[in-house]
């Protein structure tokens, strides 16, 4: 990007490693494609930011373990404070937190919204208390409840959404099986960027779904009444409006990309060239990873180079090609445990969310002598 374009980072993110990502604004920021690195679990100073409205005051870090969730929707509804959680279970999970409208910026109609390309996405590890555990300590959920609602702890500014003062999302029931209520990522207190001190974890769901500064679960007949459950995040057709009609983002489609050689305008000499990049495999593992260099006309299997952390964490993959001078076209197709292949083609959808297109991902390089 040219120097000129170069926002500084936010206060609330001035810890962050500037030189690996992309500022597009305050509450949104992006992890360079070629900063990922191949270790499986990205740092946190390299991690992108999400955030729909500011973030709550940092005051709320200062002593994490006083925080106060309640429990709703169960027989025996209760209010923990998090020094509590800590002695009901512990879970690690590593996972690909990656949000809704990663690879925006390669939707034709352009989409508003931010334009991410590859970097609204990382491999993390987040620690806590499985849900199942807090549920069956709870007397388990009351009857007739279809979904999980997960209430932020900033406050929407006035004006913004008639229907709620806060930031809500409701996922299917059946999502709190592996979720946990997490006040640790990658071995540190959560900080506020990333939903400290306390977030709900939804493996395998995009980012939205994962509301951070979480003060309250509970379980309901119904989704929240905010409009980042009922208008936004939604699959609607391009020129459309988003509504309650529409099908909501939930679950994350298996998807990859090329994170190194990094940009169109690397030039590299003749010769064996590592491709390397990152492989997810959504609700299911990545079995397979593939790779081309002729735009996707013909492929080979890559291999993996990290460990299995599970299936909701993404694996590093390399390919030696011996390349010749000239043009390529780099691209790379995953394929999960349960038999999904990434896409060709985008699910086109107004505002450009879930995009997992191989095709739209590749990398162009020149190669010279
Ligand atoms: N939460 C809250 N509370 N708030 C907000 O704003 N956002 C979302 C999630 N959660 C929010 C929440 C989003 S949208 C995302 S992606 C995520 O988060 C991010 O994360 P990080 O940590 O990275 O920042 Mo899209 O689908």
């Amino acid at each position: 990007q040219p120097v000129s374009d170069v926002k500084p980072l936010p206060d609330y993110a001035k810890w962050k490693d500037a030189n690996s990502l992309i500022v597009h604004s305050a509450n949104t920021i992006e992890t360079q494609r070629g900063a990922v690195g191949s270790s499986v679990i990205t740092p946190l100073n390299r991690l992108f930011i999400r955030n729909n409205v500011s973030p709550p005051p940092a005051g709320i870090t200062d002593n994490p373990d006083a925080w106060q969730i309640n429990i709703e929707g169960v027989r025996k509804p209760h209010t923990f404070t998090l020094a509590q959680l800590k002695d009901m279970g512990l879970q690690a999970l590593p996972m690909v937190l990656q949000c809704s409208g990663n690879g925006r910026a390669y939707f034709p109609h352009k989409p508003g919204g931010t334009q991410w390309t590859v970097g609204a996405a990382g491999c993390v590890i987040f620690t806590g208390v499985p849900i199942a555990t807090l549920v069956e300590a709870l007397g388990g959920v009351q009857d007739g409840m279809v979904y999980m609602t997960g209430t932020g702890g900033e406050e929407i500014p006035a004006g913004l959404d008639p229907n709620s003062v806060r930031v809500e999302r409701s996922v299917p029931l059946e999502a709190m099986k592996d979720a946990i209520l997490a006040w640790e990522v990658n071995g540190e207190p959560l900080p506020l960027a990333h939903g400290g001190p306390l977030r709900l974890i939804v493996p395998g769901y995009t980012g939205v779904n994962n509301v951070k500064y979480v003060k309250q679960l509970a379980f309901t007949k119904a989704q929240s009444p905010a409009s980042i459950q009922q208008n936004s995040y939604r699959f609607s057709a391009v020129g459309e409006k988003g509504g309650p009609q529409h099908e909501s983002i939930w679950e994350m489609p298996p998807k990859s990309w090329i994170t190194s050689p990094s940009s169109p305008d690397t030039s590299l000499k003749a010769g064996p060239v590592v491709i390397g990049g990152v492989a997810m495999g959504g609700m299911d593992s990545p079995s397979k990873i593939e790779v081309s260099i002729d735009g996707g006309k013909s492929w080979q299997e890559a291999r993996f180079v990290g460990p299995d952390l599970g299936k909701y964490a993404w694996r590093q993959f390399a390919f030696t090609a011996d390349l010749k001078p000239g043009r390529y076209n780099l691209a790379s197709r995953t394929t999960n445990a349960a038999g999904q292949t990434q896409p060709a083609e985008r699910a086109e959808n107004n505002r450009g969310y879930n995009n997992n297109s191989w095709q739209d991902h590749m990398v162009e390089i020149n190669v010279t002598s």
